[in-house]
């Protein structure tokens, strides 16, 4: 499989992650965000919505979205399983997915923060306090549910997709300097998360195209 991702991309960083823990072989193609190469005509027959990640499957079938790309590789790929079996448990797993991929990253991804700065004229330091405040709102309530559900990982001691949006969210949110000190659940499983070979070589300090 050939995965359209960016060094610095957290939905591509998910995928990495998956594919990782599944033990799938794939090879990177770098899309360069910062040169704008997502918008592309060529990348953009790929991804309409001109945003990484993209896997391509072996047959050529491409399936755009992180989180459809892992609903495809928990489905296809079922060894190694990354949601719960039980129903209510899935459904947390899947509320703490839902606070970093639907409340907090599309507002804080990079062509809203460009739109801030360039249509709206928002000034660097306001465009700091947009990004932050989102990731101490979002995180203050994935906080809470990691207070009751979480083990050594987000939900219990399984490794599941909330941990897989859990990590890159935070790696962006340290890029951006957030104070995460007043979340210790989340710092928490990030730390035993950093100690897996799946999540350490997906990290964009190793990726191909790692600047
Ligand atoms: N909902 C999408 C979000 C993808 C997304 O926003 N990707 C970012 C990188 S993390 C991107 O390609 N940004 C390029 C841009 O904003 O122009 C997914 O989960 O795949």
């Amino acid at each position: 499989m050939n995965l359209y991702s960016y060094f610095r991309s957290s939905a591509s960083y998910r995928v990495r992650i998956a594919l990782n823990l599944k033990n799938l072989p794939y090879q990177i193609i770098p899309v360069h965000l910062v040169k704008s190469e997502q918008l592309t005509e060529d990348y953009s027959t790929k991804n309409p919505s001109k945003l990484v990640p993209s896997l391509e499957l072996d047959n050529g079938k491409i399936i755009t979205q992180s989180m459809a790309i892992l609903d495809y590789l928990e489905n296809e790929y079922p060894a190694t399983p990354l949601l719960p079996n039980n129903h209510y448990d899935r459904a947390i797993v899947l509320s703490m997915c839902n606070i970093i991929a639907c409340d907090t990253h599309p507002i804080n991804n990079l062509r809203v923060l460009k739109y801030l700065t360039g249509e709206l004229k928002v000034s660097d330091e306001q465009k700091q306090d947009w990004y932050a405040h989102w990731i101490l709102v979002n995180f203050t309530a994935l906080e809470e549910l990691l207070k009751v559900h979480s083990g050594q990982y987000s939900f219990g001691d399984e490794i599941t997709w909330a941990d897989i949006c859990l990590i890159p969210q935070v790696y962006n949110a340290n890029r951006f300097k957030v104070d995460l000190t007043n979340f210790p659940n989340i710092l928490k499983v990030v730390e035993n998360c950093q100690k897996i070979e799946a999540f350490i070589i997906a990290s964009p300090e190793k990726q191909v195209d790692f600047e």
